[in-house]
């Protein structure tokens, strides 16, 4: 049985030669890779990492089925462009945002962004993982998920809103687990490993305080 592709986006400017490495969504494949039912049924592609052409990046596309955006001040714009026509050539393919520029206040969020199905509020780990598990089933229901938003027809469906206790030393660091190597690759220079070492404090009370020991 063929997998299905999920795509995940962490878009950044570049500076000259130095870009950021997508760690948020990084730690995210990391973590959905490490459950034995999504690696055998799901195909994680490399993250996308820059602002390239959107129309360049829809055509590059293999069968997207899941495709999830990171989504900060700097590319909430990008993220909706090419979110929106990734939905125009795929509608089957499921849409996800989340991240620190996602409004927690969801309500007739989704009459202007009818392209996006689900809103990740805080921690992304386990939601996506949840999210794709439920995407295997037959009737899949995305309500039963907790710290969602769910599109439906338009409409909001905001989900219970609870953090989770997951121990963030558990999971495998993406630059560890070779997530990043095709990006390293690239001839540009990386700038990002201060959030894989360094305790980051947040204000956000969903958002965990990211301490990795590598
Ligand atoms: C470290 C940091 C920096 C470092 C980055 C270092 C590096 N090399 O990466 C530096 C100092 C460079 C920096 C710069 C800036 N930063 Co900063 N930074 C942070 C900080 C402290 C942590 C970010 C981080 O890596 N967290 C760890 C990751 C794993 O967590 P996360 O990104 O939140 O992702 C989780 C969830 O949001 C969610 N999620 C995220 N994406 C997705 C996608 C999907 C599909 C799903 C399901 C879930 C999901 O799941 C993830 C895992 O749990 C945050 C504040 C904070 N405490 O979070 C601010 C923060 C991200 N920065 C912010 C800002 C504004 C900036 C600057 C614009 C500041 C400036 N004026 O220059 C610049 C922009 C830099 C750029 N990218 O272009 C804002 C963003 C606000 C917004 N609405 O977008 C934040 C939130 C601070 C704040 N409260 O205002 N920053």
């Amino acid at each position: 049985m063929s997998k299905k592709n999920v795509y995940l986006c962490q878009v950044n400017n570049k500076y000259g030669d130095n870009v950021f490495l997508p760690y948020s969504t990084g730690i995210i494949a990391s973590y959905c890779l490490s459950i034995d039912r999504i690696r055998e049924n799901f195909e994680f592609k490399d993250n996308l990492f820059l602002k390239e052409d959107v129309k360049a990046v829809v055509e590059k596309l293999d069968k997207p089925e899941v495709f999830g955006f990171s989504s900060y001040i700097w590319n909430f714009e990008y993220n909706k462009k090419l979110a929106e026509q990734v939905k125009n050539k795929y509608p089957d393919c499921l849409i996800i945002f989340g991240g620190h520029q996602i409004p927690f206040e969801s309500e007739g969020f989704f009459v202007g962004h009818k392209y996006i199905d689900l809103l990740i509020h805080g921690d992304g780990e386990e939601a996506m993982a949840e999210i794709l598990l439920e995407f295997l089933l037959p009737n899949k229901n995305f309500s039963r998920i907790k710290n969602l938003s769910v599109n439906v027809n338009g409409k909001t469906l905001k989900t219970e809103i609870k953090k989770g206790d997951l121990d963030i030393n558990k999971i495998p660091s993406p630059y560890l687990s070779g997530l990043f190597d095709n990006i390293i690759k690239l001839s540009y220079s990386f700038s990002n490993l201060l959030t894989d070492s360094t305790l980051i404090s947040s204000k956000k009370p969903l958002v965990t305080a990211h301490m990795l020991k590598i």
